[in-house]
């Protein structure tokens, strides 16, 4: 505000002293223009006017001046408003081009894109196609393989049946001819086959060894009993055949020291069977046992039920 002030003094200022000096040049140029003496009037008059015109003119100039400086500033500020819009418009041109560039850009993108994409598919597509198809084409490979060996397994389990049915047969036929040749054979004998006559009577002597219990069972389901030796002949047959200790069908079971054969006799302690100091029912010994001696008579002795010996049988003929 104070420089307007001050500019605006400045030119009144200014434009005083131009009419100062533009007086005193008047003045001077009327004084320089005077007419000499002998000089025509007419043409000094017309000189004169011709100063005053040039005078004015000069005046005038000043005004010329300030709207030729005025001129400048006004254009000068038009072409920065023309430079203005030119350059925004030329920002938005700019602008418009590179969203169009950009647009194009980002098509021309997915355009590629979209492309690999359906190249990638149809690759993958083709790719699945086959693999599915190898993968079909050797499952059913396997599958008819397979098949064929079940077919085969099931013939061999067929032919092993049929196998199996036929020896199956065959065995029994063989058990039922072995059962008609041992009945033949022993027809032949007057005992069962492993079991050996005397004066009489079978007798069967085992080849494994049980308690006095199932010994006696073993001989009941012959048909049999326990050996039952009542005579000096039986006992010394029965003496010459065994190698160890052989239980006998004899027992105080039923009442302590009242010795008993299986059919109830009464067994003679001083017949001379029994081995010395017997029986002693050491340790509560209830059965009795023909005692096998490497070099002496094998004689009656009692022992626990619960031990293991080989037994002997016999039953009538
Ligand atoms: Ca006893
Ligand atoms: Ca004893």
């Amino acid at each position: 505000m104070i420089g307007a002030v001050g500019s605006m003094a400045d030119n009144a200022y200014g434009n005083s002293d131009f009419h100062q000096q533009t007086g005193k040049r008047k003045h001077r140029d009327r004084e320089r223009y005077q007419a000499p003496a002998g000089v025509d009037d007419e043409d000094d008059e017309a000189d004169y006017e011709n100063i005053e015109d040039s005078i004015e003119m000069e005046e005038k100039k000043p005004n010329q001046t300030e709207a030729f400086k005025e001129e400048p500033k006004t254009q000068a500020a038009t072409n920065h408003n023309v430079c203005g819009t030119k350059s925004i418009v030329f920002l938005y041109v700019l602008l418009i081009a590179s969203s169009v560039m950009w647009a194009a850009l980002l098509s021309l993108l997915f355009v590629k894109c979209t492309a690999e994409i359906q190249t990638l598919k149809t690759l993958l597509t083709e790719k699945g196609s086959a693999e599915i198809q190898n993968l079909q084409t050797l499952l059913q490979e396997k599958d008819s393989q397979l098949s064929s060996n079940v077919r085969n397994l099931e013939k061999d389990i067929s032919s092993l049946k049929t196998k199996d049915s036929q020896l199956s047969t065959n065995v029994r036929n063989l058990e039922t001819e072995i059962s008609s040749l041992k009945t033949k054979v022993c027809d032949f004998r007057t005992c069962p086959c492993d079991w050996q006559e005397f004066s009489g009577k079978c007798y069967y002597f085992s080849k494994g060894e049980r308690d006095w219990q199932k010994a006696k069972e073993f001989c009941y389901n012959q048909d049999a009993v326990l050996a039952m030796v009542k005579t000096q002949q039986e006992l010394d047959y029965i003496r010459g055949k065994i190698t160890s200790n052989h239980w006998l069908g004899l027992s105080d079971l039923d009442t302590e020291g009242a010795w008993k054969w299986l059919d109830g006799d009464s067994v003679n302690l001083q017949s001379g069977f029994w081995d010395t100091n017997e029986p002693n029912n050491s340790g509560n010994e209830d059965c009795g046992q023909l005692k096998f001696f490497a070099s002496l008579p094998h004689k009656l002795n009692d022992v626990s039920c619960t031990i293991n010996y080989r037994w002997i049988c016999q039953k009538l003929l």
